[in-house]
């Protein structure tokens, strides 16, 4: 049986590279003659997409817990294409994907801590904070890359590039929680997903040049350019 394409996610904090890298993946992996093919979370082309876009872009405002589902919807509605253009042999490489959603979900809802200074006001009149376990939760199942690779940089060199755009999440002290999130999920949900089989977890140090970057990165994604002879996982189960 002819195989599957291989699934590759790209994963970072804002200013990480991210997107950059994607493209020049995308470029080695076309040039050596294989089928890729590029796919961006959020992807705001779609009318869930747009409800995200004015939310990043403060035009509107919105729950955290309405905010993370509409992030995990707009993956949803590339779940079967994903799984397609695998079917079809082709590489899929994908710039965010769950993972981003856990860790600035979880990111923004500590922001606020829940009061302790009355017992109405913190269990009574306030939303429970977003936990790792329930922002899972609307995640399990989408197709599992097969490998993703995490561009760890430190908030404080991400802010040497320029500094961040004016979108909701691009501040530092943000950046940090993130980070702090992403620590955990490579600790405990890579590991996960790992263990189940379905995936590699690998953090790229992305604090230094582009060109070594590029090359690590290449390094973890040459052995699944010819596909994969498995089928495509769940995540998290
Ligand atoms: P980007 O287009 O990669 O710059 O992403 C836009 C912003 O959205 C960025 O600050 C990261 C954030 N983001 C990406 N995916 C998710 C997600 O699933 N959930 C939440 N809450 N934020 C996300």
């Amino acid at each position: 049986m002819a195989r599957r394409g291989a699934f590759i996610v790209v994963e970072g904090l804002d200013r990480s590279g991210k997107t950059t890298q994607a493209e020049i993946m995308r470029r080695r992996i076309q040039a050596g003659g294989r089928e890729v093919v590029c796919i961006k979370f959020p992807d705001r082309s779609t009318p869930i997409g747009k409800m995200i876009d004015s939310y990043l872009h403060s035009q509107s405002d919105l729950d955290d817990h309405v905010v993370h589902l509409l992030f995990s919807a707009n993956r949803w509605e590339f779940a079967s294409t994903i799984l397609s253009y695998l079917k079809q042999g082709k590489l899929v490489l994908c710039d965010r994907y769950a993972f981003s959603g856990i860790a600035f979900s979880v990111a923004k809802s500590s922001e606020t801590p829940i009061s302790t200074a009355s017992h109405s006001e913190s269990s009574l009149e306030k939303l429970s904070p977003i936990t790792l376990p329930w922002a899972r939760a609307p995640d399990s199942a989408l197709p599992s890359p097969d490998l993703t690779m995490f561009l760890d940089i430190s908030p404080e060199v991400a802010l040497t590039r320029g500094g961040y755009g004016e979108e909701r999440y691009e501040k530092a002290d943000m950046q940090r929680r993130v980070r702090n999130v992403f620590e955990e999920i490579g600790r405990q949900v890579g590991a996960t997903v790992e263990e189940a089989g379905n995936g590699r977890w690998v953090v790229v140090d992305a604090g230094r040049d582009m060109s070594a970057v590029t090359e690590e990165m290449w390094g973890h994604v040459q052995p699944l350019l010819d596909g994969v002879d498995s089928p495509v996982g769940r995540l998290w189960e």
